[in-house]
């Protein structure tokens, strides 16, 4: 149990830590993980569902696939890793958070200004005006749901694949990046760009990379200490709570 030990005491020195999670972070709340066993990917292959093409081409089917992972969330509870993270924030303030997830269940924990690199499921936006709206109805009434403003079908507000991340966000995560002197890297299989190249980035910035991770991935390469195990169990541990 060195490891964790060593990884405390880094943390506690740490000026400004930022925290990069993954699908990981959210599976001990019962939320299906997209390539782990038992992964999104298995039953559903979300490389085509999660595209504008898949969208335009059966609506209808993308948004059931959205519904049914909305209604899985809206049953989760945040986990004790969700919690610690929000705890720690509450006592440093120059920690950053920025996810991949698109779940909501950092901020259902307590989590603020999180940085949300493939947008929100809860968010709609439609397709024709572009009117952006948040629906936490689970399951939605009507599939695929309508603006109320122009009566066009609406989308749900996610980065697909092929399709470029929010700006601020990017941007936000590569500043906090940028000035991190320890990253924390929880439950991604580091798979997804760009989202992925902010491990290789913290390690050219000479930041400590600290991964938190059931499984070897391709992050743990860049870490200095690999946590192997549920966040769930070690982020308590890890940031005292
Ligand atoms: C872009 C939102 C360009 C939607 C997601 C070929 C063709 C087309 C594109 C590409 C291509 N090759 C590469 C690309 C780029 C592509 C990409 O990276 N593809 C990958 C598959 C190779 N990227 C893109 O398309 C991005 N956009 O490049 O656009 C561009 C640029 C400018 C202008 C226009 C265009 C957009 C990527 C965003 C896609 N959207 N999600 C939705 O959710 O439906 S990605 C999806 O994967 C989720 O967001 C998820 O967060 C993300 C990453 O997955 P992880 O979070 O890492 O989850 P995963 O299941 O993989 O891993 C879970 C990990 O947890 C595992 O390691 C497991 O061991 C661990 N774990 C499990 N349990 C626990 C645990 N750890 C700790 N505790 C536990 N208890
Ligand atoms: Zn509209």
């Amino acid at each position: 149990m060195e490891t964790i030990r060593e990884a405390i005491e880094l943390i506690q020195r740490a000026r400004h830590v930022v925290a990069l999670t993954g699908a990981g972070i959210s599976a001990e709340s019962g939320i299906p993980t997209f390539r782990g066993d038992g992964g999104l990917w298995r039953m559903f292959r979300a490389e085509d569902l999660a595209t504008p093409e898949a969208f335009a081409r059966d609506p209808q089917l993308v948004w059931e696939w959205y519904d049914w992972r909305r209604l899985l969330i809206a049953k989760a509870q945040p986990n004790p890793g969700h919690a610690a993270l929000a705890e720690f924030s509450r006592t440093h303030p120059a920690f950053r958070l920025v996810t991949q997830n698109v779940d909501g269940l950092h901020e259902r924990a307590g989590s603020e200004n999180v940085i949300k690199l493939h947008g929100d499921i809860w968010l709609l936006r439609c397709t024709r005006c572009g009117d952006e709206w948040r629906d936490l109805m689970a399951p939605l009434e009507i599939l695929p749901p309508r603006c109320v403003l122009c009566c066009a079908i609406a989308r749900p507000g996610v980065v697909w694949f092929g399709e470029g991340l929010p700006e601020a966000q990017w941007t936000a995560a590569q500043q906090a990046v940028n000035k991190a002197d320890l990253v924390l890297v929880i439950g991604t299989s580091a798979a997804v760009y760009p989202a992925a190249s902010l491990i290789p980035m913290a390690r050219s910035r000479r930041a400590t990379v600290i991964e938190v991770n059931v499984a070897e991935t391709a992050a743990s390469t860049y870490a200095d200490i690999v946590l192997r195990g549920p966040s769930g169990e070690i982020l308590p541990q890890l940031l005292g709570r």
